[in-house]
């Protein structure tokens, strides 16, 4: 076997350039809580983003109704209060259902809360509020941010609050059925990628743009590991199954070009780059995305790294300078 976990994580890791994105958030989490919500507040409505009105509408709520109804009862101080629980992590009865919610279920609930927030049926952010110059500093570096990174701040942020569940990780609910409309027709067109002839990539960016995850994942090999941006690898079908049925409905993956190595035993590595949109965004913003695969002789996905670019150069640049 050519490969192991470890020397897979390494395939073309040198062709990328470090993301901003982990020094952002680092920064992000040693400003004051008035500042995080502030900035957030700032990050949200500034950038110009739209949420596309058709993935909210698809969105399942159910199980936050329910509490987004009893803060919007609330009087202001202490719906302020409840958003200072969320950003700390506090084990408050909203803020540990909050830590179970799925991703994509929280970041619903923000959402509402924006709009809330926005008409000011919610405490908003005080109009009078002076950030500090750091969290002044850190508002100028996410602007200058491209649009998918920006969109992976803040859902990294969102992500990360409410009371951590893996502190009692047994307490979990059920997962809830988040389903989402896609924003773009279902392609059933064969992909073509410039530098790819491997069916296997083609057959996964097939299989995921119309939410075929059984399809995606029985192109990895039992034991394949898939690695999201930022994450640690998610190893076996069936987890990766289960974390695509959560992360995954929904995108659109365009990938447009990629470089194909093959070692003297039949496997590959390669490198595909291209965009990927987001049912909360839609056509609106687009993620510079690499995925880096590394194949077993019989084909099979063996693993495969989702990187975000640390700039859309690395989108044609497949390859460091010395290489070309
Ligand atoms: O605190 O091939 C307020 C995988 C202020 C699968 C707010 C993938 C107060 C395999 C504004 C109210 C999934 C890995 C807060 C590929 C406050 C694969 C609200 C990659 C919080 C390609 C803020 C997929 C709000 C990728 C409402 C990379 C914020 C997907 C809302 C990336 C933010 C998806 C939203 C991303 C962010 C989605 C809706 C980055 C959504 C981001």
């Amino acid at each position: 076997m050519a490969f192991t976990l470890e020397s897979a994580q390494a395939i073309f890791a040198e062709t990328g350039k470090p993301s901003p994105i982990p020094g952002i958030l680092a920064d992000f989490n040693r400003l004051s809580l008035e500042d995080r919500l502030a900035l957030l507040w700032y990050a949200y409505t500034e950038t110009g983003r739209t949420i596309t009105r058709a993935a909210l509408g698809a969105a399942s709520m159910a199980l936050v109704e329910g509490m987004l109804d009893q803060i919007k009862q609330m009087p202001p101080a202490e719906q302020t209060r409840v958003m200072f629980d969320l950003a700390r992590r506090a084990d408050t009865p909203i803020s540990r259902s909050y830590g179970y919610f799925s991703v994509n279920t929280k970041l619903g609930f923000w959402y509402q809360l924006a709009e809330w927030m926005a008409q000011g049926t919610v405490a908003p952010i005080p109009a009078n509020y002076q950030m500090s110059t750091d969290a002044q500093l850190l508002f100028e570096s996410i602007k200058n941010l491209d649009g998918g990174q920006q969109i992976q701040v803040l859902r990294d942020i969102v992500l990360n609050m409410g009371f951590d569940p893996s502190v009692v990780p047994d307490e979990a609910p059920e997962a809830e059925d988040f389903q989402f409309e896609r924003t773009e027709p279902v392609s059933t067109e064969r992909i073509d990628v410039k530098g790819v002839d491997d069916p296997t990539p083609l057959r996964y960016f097939e299989a995921m743009n119309s939410d075929n995850f059984e399809a995606a994942v029985a192109l990895f090999e039992p034991e394949g590991a898939l690695q999201p941006p930022f994450q640690k690898p998610i190893v076996g079908r069936e987890a990766i199954a289960a974390y695509m049925r959560e992360e995954a409905q929904g995108l659109t993956m365009k990938p447009i070009e990629g470089i194909t190595e093959v070692l003297p035993d039949g496997s590959k590595k390669l490198k595909v780059t291209g965009k990927v949109q987001t049912p909360w965004f839609g056509v609106n913003v687009a993620m510079n995305i690499a995925w880096r695969f590394a194949l077993n002789p019989k084909g099979e996905i063996f693993f495969v790294a989702i990187d975000m670019l640390a700039s859309p150069e690395e989108l044609v640049n497949l390859r460091p300078p010395s290489y070309r």
